[in-house]
């Protein structure tokens, strides 16, 4: 059985806790194959104001993460998992792009993963210098804090341990696999306000059927986001098969 260990250093427990509760990660983790510890960065704090942020040196607006909780925490996690490598993420616009490509890689890793989530405006960079392996970003836009962006990274590298998703629902796992965007999908009623389920999904022909799902799947690629094509997994059947929509659809190039 392949697991997957995350730790999560946040001063918000509660912002990353709610969604681990819920449907297909609750029961990832309720079957062991999905572990989260989240911890408040604030417990690592020794004075008696517990205070996780101070003003940056230099001056100006907003506040920045203290060292000395994140080291504490650090150091009370070598402690309970003596011997083990971590593997530390910051959560931070700053970051690499997260792509499907790294949740791959991620629900594959041994390590124990160590999500951390700055708050505030940034985090010290000693800390990022001496704890930090990778910073991760989950887009190019700004969050109150990374524990949102912990949550999409935990739950894209999730989905793709084997048993997370139920049978039902793992045939969507390829979907992106390719690099491809979705095909479109109906369900009953076969017409409703007078629009119509494309007839060669009622036609019981699952060649007919795959091959349309293809041809949709280019197809919903090229309108919506044809830069994708370019590095997508294509077969010498989708080259064609694309070359005929750019065609009908009069897409040059
Ligand atoms: N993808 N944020 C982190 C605070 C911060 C800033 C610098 C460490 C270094 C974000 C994103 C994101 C907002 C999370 C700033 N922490 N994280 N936070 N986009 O916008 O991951």
């Amino acid at each position: 059985m392949r697991t997957l260990n995350f730790e999560v250093l946040t001063l918000f427990p509660g912002l990353v806790e709610g969604p681990l509760n819920e449907s297909i990660l609750k029961r990832g983790r309720e079957k062991g194959l999905l572990n989260v510890t989240v911890r408040n960065i604030r417990d690592y704090t020794e004075d008696k104001h517990k205070t996780a942020d101070d003003s940056p040196y230099g001056g100006g607006a907003g506040m920045v993460l203290k060292p000395e909780p994140i080291f504490k925490a650090f150091e009370g996690l070598r402690a309970e998992y003596p011997g083990e490598e971590l593997l530390t993420i910051l959560l931070s616009p700053q970051g690499r792009l997260f792509h499907q490509k790294r949740a791959e890689e991620l629900s594959e890793e041994k390590k124990r993963i160590v999500l951390l989530c700055g708050h505030y405006e940034a985090i010290d960079e000693r800390v990022i210098d001496s704890l930090v392996d990778e910073e991760l970003s989950i887009g190019d836009y700004v969050l109150t804090g990374g524990e949102l962006a912990a949550l999409v990274v935990i739950d894209a590298a999730a989905r793709l341990l084997p048993g997370v998703l139920g049978d039902e629902e793992s045939a969507y796992r390829d979907s992106f696999g390719a690099g491809l965007l979705d095909h479109p999908h109906y369900t009953r009623p076969a017409e409703y306000r007078g629009m119509r389920v494309p007839d060669v999904l009622l036609s019981g022909n699952h060649a007919e059927i795959e091959k349309w799902r293809s041809r949709e799947a280019l197809k919903a690629t090229l309108l919506k986001r044809p830069e994708l094509l370019e590095t997508a997994d294509l077969t010498d059947e989708d080259r064609k098969m694309l070359a005929e929509l750019k065609n009908e659809l009069e897409i040059g190039s």
